[in-house]
This record gives structure tokens, sequence and C-alpha cells, in this order.
């Protein structure tokens, strides 16, 4: 039984990370003794033609593709796809969308065959190594069945979150991400005890939180750190929720002496001097807030549950151990009027000036969540149904008293305020007046969206390979001609194209091969760590590889 996991398409603006879930689901079907391949279309660009070269390489027997809302589109052109190259592969999806409108999902997509509902580790496994006749034994799961959509009795969430083999990340082309600077997730516990309207988090996930041990997940951030990863996202819904379970974590990390920074959520009634001093000490940097509003009246509605004198308590907190707090808001909840936007504008500016940094979404209501389910009694109009607007960088909510363009007119103010802080570095670098720490949020996003847009665009791929003359120069001198080759193919800035190809090639994220007089370069798309091993790549990819000719 071989399976192929599918991670669609999202932009490099929605800074991805690597596609947790479908590393966990891969683990668990290694365990299981199936052959599994990840086809990572984030890193990856996709093409008919990519698509027909893994199925037939790979020849899946199944294919799941994941999807959170705004990815829903993407997914399922890439199922409808599969279908029809092959339609004797069966075809599955999972995640935080489908979970939610699996009926209506597989009534509108014929090419889809089954729906796995919320966690997807036992449920993927069953359904792999159960015949078709036999689904309706799988818990968890909503399939086709002729004319019939059959939903079958629901799966408890797994009760051990230890007994899950760690994600398979071997699979996954960690290479690229780490190329882009993107940092790397893992959990330390699943579930969270809250209710808010417009998260989902709490129904695929359950409200009692499964602690993972601290052992096994200062084992898993040691493993990150041995890749050489820049930073970790705790993506735990609610890291900080339970303080002992958060000291355990911290304590394991700094026994261990673990060296990489990370990241992670909390809530700002959950923080305490304590956690926040030992977060700090065992290499967090930053602590993400979710404070949604400026409004008290809007957090009651949301159920929120926070006061905005917690989230001032918090920052004060943060400051004092010497964490970056980020606050990220919601605009255009149920109940928002000009006067409570004007509130969570002016909340924001007081909270920059205590040193956080801030960011504005707009409400997207997702299936599942209790804004969309009761959007009616909330007073909210929903403008769109078009699941890939649903990015919350545009509005498609409005309120009895807020329009979609005044929603929209304060995320264009606010990102114009943005760009205008990246041209102002940029002028005073152009002048030769900043330092690299003053320039770093402009080069660092230059050196990301080159490298992102030469990985779509397979600017390495086709114009890295050569003959060349003497075989005896060493590969780095040879970095200048890919700089020329890179700079004629894209007609991008050539000192941006050096200094990104440079600390690629410098961190070992791009690659020389060498037969004789032959060169090759490329990203180096999968790492083994300590307990990795090489992954299954489109042979299309994979001439030559994995070697190692490295001769800095
Ligand atoms: C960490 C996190 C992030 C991180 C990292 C995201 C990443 N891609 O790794 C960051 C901050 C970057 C992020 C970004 C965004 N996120 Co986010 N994020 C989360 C969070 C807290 C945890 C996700 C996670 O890693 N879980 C752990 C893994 C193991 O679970 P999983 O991915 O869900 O996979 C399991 C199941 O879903 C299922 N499954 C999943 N796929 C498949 C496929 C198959 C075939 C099968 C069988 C099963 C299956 O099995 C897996 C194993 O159990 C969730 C909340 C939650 N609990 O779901 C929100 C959540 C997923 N994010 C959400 C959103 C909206 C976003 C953004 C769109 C933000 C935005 N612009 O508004 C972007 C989009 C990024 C993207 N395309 O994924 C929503 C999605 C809701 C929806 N319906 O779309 C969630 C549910 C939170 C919410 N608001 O309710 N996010
Ligand atoms: S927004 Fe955060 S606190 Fe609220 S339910 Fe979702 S995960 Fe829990």
């Amino acid at each position: 039984m071989r399976v192929l996991l599918i991670n669609p398409f999202y932009p490099i603006s929605e800074t991805p990370s690597p596609p947790l879930g479908l590393a966990f689901l891969a683990a668990a079907l290694e365990r299981a003794g199936v052959e599994v391949m990840i086809l990572d279309l984030v890193v990856f660009p996709y093409s008919p033609d990519l698509l027909e070269t893994v199925l037939n390489d790979f020849s899946p027997d199944l294919v799941g593709s994941t999807a959170v809302t705004m990815t829903f589109d993407h997914a399922v052109k890439v199922i409808q796809a599969v279908k029809a190259l092959d339609p004797e592969i069966v075809t599955v999806m999972g995640g935080p969308h489908v979970t939610f409108c699996a009926e209506e999902t597989l009534r509108a997509f014929p090419e889809l065959d089954a729906v796995v509902l919320g966690e997807g580790e036992e449920t993927v496994v069953d359904l792999a190594l159960t015949p078709k006749n036999r689904w309706v034994g799988v818990q968890g799961l909503v399939f086709r069945d002729g004319l019939q959509i059959v939903r079958t009795t629901p799966r408890p969430l797994v009760a051990d979150l230890d007994t899950l083999p760690f994600p398979a990340r071997h699979l996954l082309p960690l290479g690229r991400y780490r190329a882009l600077g993107m940092a790397i997730s893992m959990t330390t516990s699943r579930g969270c005890p809250f209710r808010c309207i417009f998260c989902v988090g709490r129904k695929m996930v359950g409200g009692k939180i499964r602690y993972r041990n601290a052992g096994l997940v200062a084992d898993e951030l040691a493993y990150l750190s041995a890749l050489n990863f820049t930073q970790v996202n705790l993506a735990d819904d609610l890291f900080t929720a339970n303080p002992r379970h958060c000291l355990a974590v911290c304590d394991e990390i700094i026994k261990r002496k673990i060296n990489i920074k990370w990241t992670s959520f909390a809530r700002v009634d959950t923080v305490s001097l304590e956690v926040l001093s030992r977060m700090k000490e065992a290499g967090c940097s930053a602590v993400s807030f979710g404070i949604e509003t400026g409004s008290p009246e809007i957090l009651k509605i949301v159920k929120k549950g926070i006061t905005l004198d917690q989230v001032i308590e918090a920052v004060r907190l943060c400051n004092e151990v010497g964490l970056l707090p980020h606050a990220s808001f919601i605009l255009g909840l149920p109940g928002e009027t000009p006067d409570t936007l004007r509130q969570t504008l002016e909340f924001g500016a007081r909270l920059k000036d205590m040193g956080v940094s801030y960011g504005f979404h707009l409400l997207a209501p997702f299936p599942g969540t209790e804004v969309r389910e009761k959007a009616e009694s909330f007073g909210l109009k929903i403008l769109s149904n078009d699941w890939s607007e649903y990015h919350a960088n545009k509005a498609i909510v409005e309120t009895p008293t807020v329009t979609r363009a005044m929603l929209d007119r304060i995320v264009g103010d606010w990102q114009k305020e943005f760009d205008g802080l990246l041209e102002g570095i940029k002028q005073v670098r152009d002048r030769g007046d900043a330092t690299e720490e003053e320039s770093w949020p402009l080069t660092n996003l230059e050196n990301i969206v080159l490298i992102y847009d030469l990985m779509m665009g397979r600017v390495i791929e086709n114009h890295g390979v050569w003959t060349v003359e003497d075989p005896t120069v060493r590969t780095a001198d040879y970095l200048g001609a890919l700089v020329e080759r890179v700079k004629e193919a894209t007609d991008r800035p050539r000192e941006i194209i050096a200094r990104a190809l440079e600390a690629a090639f410098r961190r070992g994220d791009l690659n020389c091969q060498r037969d004789g007089r032959r060169l090759r370069w490329e990203w180096m798309d999968y790492l083994s760590g300590p307990n990795g091993r090489p992954a299954v790549i489109p042979r299309e990819d994979m001439v030559d590889r994995p070697g190692s000719a490295h001769d800095r």
C-alpha cells in the first residue's frame, strides 16, 4: 500500500511552515507499514506534469490532501487532477476546513472519495488498510457509497499523545523551508479549553488539553535544533494553558542546554512572571497573544474571556523579562461599529508604545465556527462563500454599521504604514547610513522573496547546470557564474542575488553536484538529521542525489 500526501499551494506571504499535520499522518502510516510520500506544493511549483511524474513513479493507491479554508480550492484542483489521471486512486481530504463541511464537499466534488474528520493519525491508517467496501467500520470518516454519503461513528481523540510516533520530517522538503528562513513547527500539547466564537481549534483538538511528556518534547526540539533551523514555532493552540506543563518543558530545555530560539501562542490570562521568565531562559524569543479587539463589549460577545487590563499586564510582564510580545487583532467581529474600530486602533497604538508588534486580520467566518453558524443572530452579514477569499486579509463580512470598504481601508492603511517603514529603511540603506541590524527587516524580506521566486520558477534547476573548463577549480568560485546566470534569467538586482545565493551556499541550503566537468546547482531539498534518512522524491529531481559534493 502506498499513500501520497499533498500540501496544497498557499503564498509565501502567509509565512508557511513545513506541514506538521501531514508529517504526523506520514509517521503513523509508516509505522503501520505503509509506504508514504509527501508532495509539498507550497515550496515546489505545481504543474500537471509534476503530478503525473509523481503518480507514475510512486504509484500511490491513496492520495490525501490537507486544506485550511483558503487553500481548499487548490487542494480540490489537485484531487480532481489525480482522479482524472487515474480513477482507481482513492482520494481523501482532511484538515480544519473539510472537517466541518464534509457532506457538502463530497456532494460538490465527485472526484473526492472520503473526508477524514478531526485528528487523522488513526483514521488514515485504518482507511489505508481497509477495503473500500468495509469503510463503514472506520471511525471518523465521511465517504461516498454510490449515490449515498455515509458518516461513520465519531473517533475519540488520541488519548495519549506520547503513543504517536514523531512526525516523519524526513519526508518533508525541510531544506527549502530552511533556505526561505521559515520557522519549523512542533507541538507539546493538543487542545484548548476556551470557546472563542471565531476559532475551530477547540473543535479540532478538543476542550481537554492533552500534554506530551516534557522529555519527549525536548528530544524533538533537540532534533530540530540539529537541523539548523533558526526558529521553532510551538504550534500548540495554547502553550501556556497549564503552568506546570509549560515550566516542565522549559526546565527540560534548560537542563539539556538545547540552543534554539522558539515562539509560542499564549493568552494574556495564562501568563505569569514565573512562566514568562522561564520561557525566556529556555530560548523563547516572542509570544503571540490573540487580543482580537480593543472593545471590552466585543471581547464579551466573542467569548474571549480576557480584559484589556490583563492585556496591559501581560505586555508589562513580557517587557520585564525581555520577551517580544506580538498582538493580533481581528476586525469585523460581531458588534463592530465605527466606534469599536477606533477603540481597537487606539488600543493597538497604545500597545505599540509599550513595544508590542501587532497586526490586523479581517474576520473570516470559517465553517465550524460559532460566528458562521449563528452569523444572523450576531448581526453579521457574510458576503462571500468563495473559499479562496477566506485568507483574512480582505473583508468578507459586514456589520450593520461597518462596511466592507471601511474594514479594507483600515487594513490597507496599516499595510501602507508597513510598506512606508520598509521604504524608509531602504532609503537609509541606499545612503549607506544603516547598520546591518537596521537594514535586516528589508534585506531579509528581499532574500526570502528572491529565493522563493527562484524555487517556484525552477530557476536554479533550469539555469544552474553547465560544463566547466577546469574541473580543479573550487565550487565556491563558480558561485559568481551562477549569480550571473540567475541575473540573466530573472533580471533582478545583482547585489540581491549575490547576497541571497552566497548566504544560502554558506548555510548549506544551496548545493553543487560535480561530476567531472559537469556542475549542477540545486536546493538542498531534504535534510537528514540525527535520526533522519533520505526521502523519496520525484525521479525528475533525483538525478545524482543525494550526494555530498561540497568542496568548500
Ligand atoms: C500553528 C498554526 C498556524 C501556524 C503554522 C501553520 C502551518 N501550516 O503549519 C501559522 C501561524 C503559520 C498559521 C497560519 C495560518 N493559519 Co493557522 N493554525 C495553527 C494551529 C494553532 C495549529 C496547527 C497545527 O499545526 N496543528 C497540529 C497538526 C498536527 O494538526 P493539523 O495540521 O490540523 O493536522 C491534523 C488534522 O487536521 C488531520 N489532517 C490534516 N490534514 C489532513 C489530510 C488528510 C488526508 C487526513 C487524512 C487528515 C488530515 O490530521 C492531522 C493529524 O492529526 C491551528 C489550530 C488547530 N488546532 O487546528 C490554526 C489554524 C489551522 N489556522 C488557521 C488559519 C485560518 C490560518 C491562516 C489562514 C491565518 C490567516 N491568514 O488567517 C494561516 C494559513 C496557513 C496554512 N495554510 O496552514 C485556522 C484554519 C481554519 C480554517 N478553516 O481555515 C486554524 C484552525 C485556527 C482557527 N482560526 O480556527 N497557523
Ligand atoms: S482563539 Fe485561542 S483561546 Fe480561543 S478557542 Fe481558539 S485556541 Fe483557544
